[in-house]
């Protein structure tokens, strides 16, 4: 363990400045936070209880799996809660979001009830998306959240789209500056994706203000990141071959997160250009519910457990006075409570009927589809049973 340790250190750079670590094998991370105004202890605090809230939100959906009230497919984000506060932390509320499948840490950072989140988890119609989506497809239009997406690196394009769109609509339609900047996130795996080279070429060619923040955490499935993804230790490289300019952030540190993304967020909405963010953190828990982690040594999680986020960001809270023993643990009782409740919200919220199925899929100009099995999409009228009428701006557009 000893000698692991002495390979190992956390993203967190050493006093010495020198930071690597083997799961990354990357460059050191530049420090940025030290030289910065302290946020005032207010917003300290938010932050704190964001992460324990994200943290205690996913450890009960892990006994909710177990107990099979959640089924499907299930990634937890545990370990990686800086990431998501940081972020969204350093955007305004109305630049637009859009991620992967391990998403309920980015939903609760945006501004998603506990409830409606986990009612998506067990499937019923008051999760935000009528229980149809469930864990990987968290969707807040009032937030600016554009999914959670379950195919890999899917979600870059659309990054690109939202960011033209908001541009096109700041600039062209509004004749003014474009002033939105879109985050759109991805995994390590994403990077290989054919998908994600051409949204970059796009959104270099195009001045678009997208930021791409990688979460690097070392894993693709089982497959560790210098297994299956070249320039592992510079990943920086896939960005400027577009142009790009892309910097390494301490995932592990939601200060660093916050301070390097501010800078990354200004400059994006300044100029109007995208960037690429190698943000360097570690899934605590296994890819999905069904992984036995064979690939990693337990030794390899102790010493990152050691590095623990919510961990770092306590002490930091507690040397600068902006919360006391008593405030941490009430943020902690508040938060079971909030997901306790979420929980049984979610448990008395009714299942989606069957007919539902065929319903916010596409458009529906001819009034609800009410479940036969023949559609007639382009020949309601000659059956004119198959449709009744519904409210004005029913479906998904
Ligand atoms: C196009 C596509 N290929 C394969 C998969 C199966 N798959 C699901 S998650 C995953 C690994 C992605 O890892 P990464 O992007 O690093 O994200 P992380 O799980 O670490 O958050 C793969 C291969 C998929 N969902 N979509
Ligand atoms: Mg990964």
């Amino acid at each position: 363990m000893d000698s692991l340790r002495n390979n190992f250190t956390m993203a967190t750079p050493t006093t010495d400045g020198k930071s690597s670590h083997d799961v990354h094998g990357g460059l050191p991370i530049p420090r940025r936070s030290a030289n910065r105004p302290v946020p005032s202890a207010d917003l300290l605090r938010v932050w704190y209880r964001e992460m324990v809230l994200i943290r205690e939100f996913e450890i009960r959906c892990m006994q909710a799996y177990q107990d099979k009230k959640i089924g499907g497919f299930c990634h937890v984000y545990i370990g990686q809660e800086a990431v998501a506060v940081g972020c969204v932390a350093a955007l305004k509320p109305q630049d637009p979001l859009v991620t992967a499948y391990r998403d309920h840490g980015h939903a609760l950072a945006r501004g998603m009830t506990a409830r409606a989140c986990m009612a998506e988890m067990f499937g019923r119609v008051d999760g935000c998306a009528k229980g149809k989506g469930g864990s990987m497809h968290m969707f807040d239009r009032e937030h600016h959240l554009y999914g959670g997406h379950g195919i890999v690196g899917a979600q870059t394009p659309l990054g690109a789209g939202l960011a033209f769109a908001t541009k096109y609509e700041d600039e062209v339609i509004n004749n003014g500056k474009s002033s939105r900047v879109t985050l759109c996130f991805l995994g390590d795996g994403a990077l290989n994706q054919g998908a994600f080279h051409e949204a970059l070429n796009l959104s270099g060619l195009m001045n678009l203000p997208v930021i791409y923040v990688v979460e690097n955490n070392g894993y693709s499935m089982g497959t560790s990141i210098h297994r299956g993804t070249t320039q592992s230790h510079d990943l920086s490289s896939k960005a400027l071959g577009y142009g790009i300019d892309a910097t390494v952030i301490d995932g592990m540190n939601v200060m660093e997160v916050y301070h390097g993304m501010k800078d990354v967020v200004e400059k994006s909405r300044r100029e109007s250009r995208p960037a690429f963010v190698d943000m360097r953190c570690y899934r605590y828990k296994g890819h999905s519910m069904s992984d036995p982690r064979k690939y990693r040594s337990r030794d390899e999680e102790a010493i990152w457990e050691q590095g623990d986020p919510i961990g770092i960001f306590e002490k930091f809270v507690l040397d600068q006075g902006a919360i006391t023993q008593d405030q941490i643990k009430s943020v902690q009782k508040e938060v079971k409570a909030e997901v306790r409740d979420a929980i049984e919200f979610a448990d008395n919220s009714p299942v989606p009927p069957l007919s539902d199925l065929y319903h916010d899929v596409y458009r529906e100009p001819w009034g609800r589809y009410t479940g036969t099995s023949e559609p007639r999409m382009y020949g309601g009228a000659l059956n004119p049973p198959t449709f009744r009428a519904t409210r004005e701006g029913d479906g998904l557009i």
